[in-house]
């Protein structure tokens, strides 16, 4: 008999989210399969006692038990209602409470400092023994088999730094930091995204996080310390006279251009990065210019003005510089 189409495509929906780039059930990092493990142990523990619990009902219903005695039905109620839960929460306490100390270790090296924005994740990071930190936005690049350190602010209201395939999710808090630490366990990638309400674009706030060996994270370190590629062709050099004239370099910073600011993304290697503003777009051409036009538009109260006074052969330039810069 075919199951009717509704209930295989219900079905369809519950089971994508058991896999993909940002599933806690299909973990890529030490902290997140140890909180699997946990779900898995719960899940079980919750079927068996549902089937026992059925079972009980169904007992009570279907077959014609004798009377018990007041002694023994007070007994029953005793073990099953104060002994059995006392000594199943006991223990699932415990489980639960022993597998947290891993979860805060120190971390081994990098740290990385995430500050959540309205709408967007700021990123430093400061290798092991940097004294000026490497900045970037919305993307977080770990190495695999090292235990990162991962220090977490916030600057206008409270956020959530959550990135499921790789560990469990901590809060950000204006006027604190709060820590956490994370074991990547396979190079890939994978997604993440706040997970405190924090305004109208909350829903587009979201980041990539690239795991690799620890020699590509090396390579890729260097790289990211460098200063922006310089333009190659005339439009991108227009581009980022453009970029510099229309004041975009008073809340972004470029490195190895007079663009300083800190409101906004540092754009330095913007190219390189898995996606535009904050997981919103991907850095293609057409994303870069419908974004500098009309931020609004895509991302409602996005904190950068719009730019559509500019004739689009101006912002298609920006766009065209923006877009070289790996
Ligand atoms: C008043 C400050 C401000 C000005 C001026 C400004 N921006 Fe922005 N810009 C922001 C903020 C804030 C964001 C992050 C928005 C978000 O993702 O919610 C942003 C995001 C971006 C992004 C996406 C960055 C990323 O990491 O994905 C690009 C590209 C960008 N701006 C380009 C420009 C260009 C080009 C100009 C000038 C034409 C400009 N900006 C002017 C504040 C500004
Ligand atoms: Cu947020």
């Amino acid at each position: 008999m075919r199951r009717p189409p509704v209930l295989s495509a219900l079905l369809a929906v519950a089971l994508a989210g058991c896999q993909g780039p940002q599933s806690a059930l299909d973990p890529g990092g030490a902290d997140a399969s140890t909180l699997a493990g946990l779900f898995w142990i719960m899940l079980a523990g919750a079927v068996i006692l549902w089937f026992a619990m059925n079972g009980l009902i169904f007992y009570a219903w279907r077959t014609k038990p004798r009377p018990v005695s007041a002694k023994s039905a007070r007994l029953l109620i005793f073990c099953g209602g104060v002994i059995f839960p006392t000594v199943v929460l006991f223990a699932l306490l415990t489980f639960g409470l022993s597998i947290m100390p891993e979860q805060r270790a120190p971390g081994e090296g990098l740290r990385v400092e995430v500050t959540g924005e309205q709408w967007w994740f700021r990123v430093a990071y400061w290798p092991e023994g940097a004294s000026e930190p490497i900045h970037s936005a919305n993307e977080i690049v770990l190495p695999v088999g090292i235990r990162s350190e991962i220090t977490l602010k916030a600057d206008d209201v409270i956020h959530s730094f959550w990135l499921p395939s790789i560990a469990g999710k901590t809060d950000m808090f204006p006027g604190r930091v709060t820590r956490m630490s994370l074991m990547p366990t396979e190079p890939g990638e994978f997604r993440g995204q706040c997970a405190e309400f924090c305004g109208e674009s909350h829903a587009w706030m979201a980041f990539t996080a690239r795991t690799m060996t620890p020699d590509d994270f090396a390579a890729w370190a260097e790289a990211e310390a460098k200063p922006a590629a310089v333009p190659e062709t005339e439009l991108q050099a227009r581009g980022l006279d453009l970029f510099l004239s229309q004041g975009c370099g008073g809340c972004h910073a470029i490195r190895g251009t007079p663009a300083r600011g800190r409101v906004g993304p540092d754009l330095t290697h913007l190219a390189s990065r898995g996606n535009l503003a904050a997981g919103a777009l991907d850095v293609t051409r057409e994303d870069l210019i419908a974004w500098i036009s009309h931020p609004e538009a895509i991302k409602p109260g996005a904190k950068m003005p719009a730019f559509d006074h500019l004739p689009l052969e101006e912002i298609a330039a920006m766009a065209a510089y923006l877009e070289s810069l790996e």
